[in-house]
């Protein structure tokens, strides 16, 4: 079957693409002019309203993450509006530390919802994963996207930025919530 991402984020295509990489299935990219909503107020909502329209618009499966980062001392935010809190990943870095400031609670997490869409648009799947972290007061590192850069995991003394796509990949919302899916997934797929 084909199994389409339903992302025109090229951070995420790019972990999803490897995260599924041995798998049989011909993974695509969904067609780039498509308008894909986000007007839920949840990530899981948000995520079966883009797997959905993605599945019909194509008649294949789609697979659609709704992420962002949630930041305690900023009751939440960016949360669902991480992709919009600026223009670019270093505009949107800049304004979380402004609001930050010198606010000494740090603690953050990520959280990844994923809905899997039948090529009627039916969600099939849903998963929702979380990794908890800090935000530092500069970034550091130069690898994946977003606010990598200053989100910080202190089991592994390291930023998501400054990690291997392989450790990233065991430990992130992303990751956990595709780890938590596959086995459904395949078992889906393979019918
Ligand atoms: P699609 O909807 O097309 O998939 P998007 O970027 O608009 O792309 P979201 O609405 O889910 O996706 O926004 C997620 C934002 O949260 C994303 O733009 C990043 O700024 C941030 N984000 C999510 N996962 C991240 C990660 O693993 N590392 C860093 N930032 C991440």
């Amino acid at each position: 079957p084909r199994l389409v991402i339903a992302s025109q984020n090229p951070g995420k295509l790019r972990e999803f693409q490897t995260y599924l990489a041995d798998l049989a299935w011909d993974i695509c990219l969904m067609p780039a002019d498509l308008d894909i909503p986000e007007t839920e107020p949840t990530f899981l909502g948000n995520a079966c309203l883009k797997a959905t329209v993605v599945a019909q618009a194509t008649g294949d499966w789609a697979i659609a993450d709704d992420s962002g980062l949630e930041v305690v001392a900023l009751a939440g935010a960016p949360g669902i509006y991480s992709a919009r809190y600026g223009q670019t990943d270093p505009e949107r870095i800049q304004r979380l530390l402004d609001e930050l400031g010198e606010e000494l609670n740090r603690q953050a997490w990520f959280t990844c919802a994923l809905a899997l869409a039948r090529p009627d648009g039916q969600i099939a799947l849903t998963e929702i994963g979380r990794c908890a972290g800090e935000i530092l007061s500069a970034p550091r590192g130069e690898n994946g996207f977003g606010y990598d850069p200053i989100f910080y995991v202190p089991s592994q003394a390291q930023t998501f930025a400054e990690m291997s796509a392989e450790t990233k990949r065991q430990i992130s919302h992303r990751g956990v919530a595709l780890a938590g899916m596959l086995p459904k997934l395949k078992q889906i797929l393979s019918k």
